[in-house]
């Protein structure tokens, strides 16, 4: 998979990019992130990609120019292209949409900083709109990194053992159960004596309580979602 990413800050994805996952994933040739930044695409002399807000009001708003011109100079003519643009005002994400993208050719994410893009970029370019989550950050930069690290872990050979992946809190629809490695006693707390039996049914069946009763607990709301038509009978 393909991902563009425009911002003005694009040496805040060295890190993430290059470490664990997301850099073996790269390394493999599963993804390839292309970093632009929005900057070099303005025709204002002194390299201006914002302005104050029309009506006034305090701080400043995206420029349309730079942003539809690095849109349209990344995209061409390709018209498989997602284009994304993370703010608060978009479609909130989540693991059924993480699997939605990834099942993408190529994904263009655009950050925003400021207060805000102009309107006429959307009405423009018409992007779906995404959301992390209901607070504010100072930019869509670390949005666009949840994103690709979300999407990236589910494309084919990103992972080790694409078992991982599957067995996974939320693939399911229910919060992970509790783990535990060696030792088998630590500062007094025992593992749980079913993981040490061997049964791997009676393991199975303590798992799935686990991740049932927890997710009761403190994410009733998933349990209500319908979600990706699985669900959460025991198995017996
Ligand atoms: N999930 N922000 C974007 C600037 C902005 C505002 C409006 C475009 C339109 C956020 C979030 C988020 C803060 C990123 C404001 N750009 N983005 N930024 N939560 O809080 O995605």
């Amino acid at each position: 998979m393909v991902i563009d990413v425009l911002t003005l800050f694009p040496g805040m994805f060295q890190g993430v990019l290059s470490e664990s996952i997301l850099k073996i994933a790269r390394e493999k040739g599963v993804l390839d992130v292309r970093l632009h930044n929005i900057r070099d695409y303005t025709e204002d002399k002194h390299r201006k990609v914002d302005d104050r807000p029309y009506g006034g009001g305090p701080g400043m708003v995206m420029s349309p120019q730079p942003v539809v011109d690095a849109v349209e100079a990344v995209r061409g003519d390709d018209p498989d292209a997602k284009l994304i643009l993370l703010t608060p005002q978009g479609r909130v994400f989540d693991q059924k949409l993480a699997r939605e993208l990834a099942g993408e050719k190529r994904l263009i994410l655009i950050c925003g900083r400021y207060e805000g893009f102009d309107e006429r970029i959307l009405l423009l370019l018409k992007p779906m709109e995404l959301s992390v989550g209901d607070y504010v950050l100072s930019g869509g930069e670390i949005p666009a990194m949840v994103v690709v690290d979300a999407v990236a872990r589910l494309l084919p050979g990103a992972l080790g053992d694409p078992e991982s992946a599957a067995a996974e809190s939320f693939q399911s629809g229910l919060l992970d159960f509790p783990q535990y490695t060696r030792p088998p006693e630590f500062r007094g707390l025992a593992v749980p004596e079913v993981l040490l039996s061997g049964n791997h049914a009676e393991i199975d069946k303590w798992r799935a309580q686990q991740a049932l009763e927890r997710t009761r607990q403190r994410r009733a709301d998933l349990l209500d979602e319908p979600r990706n038509g699985g669900s959460h009978e025991q198995h017996r």
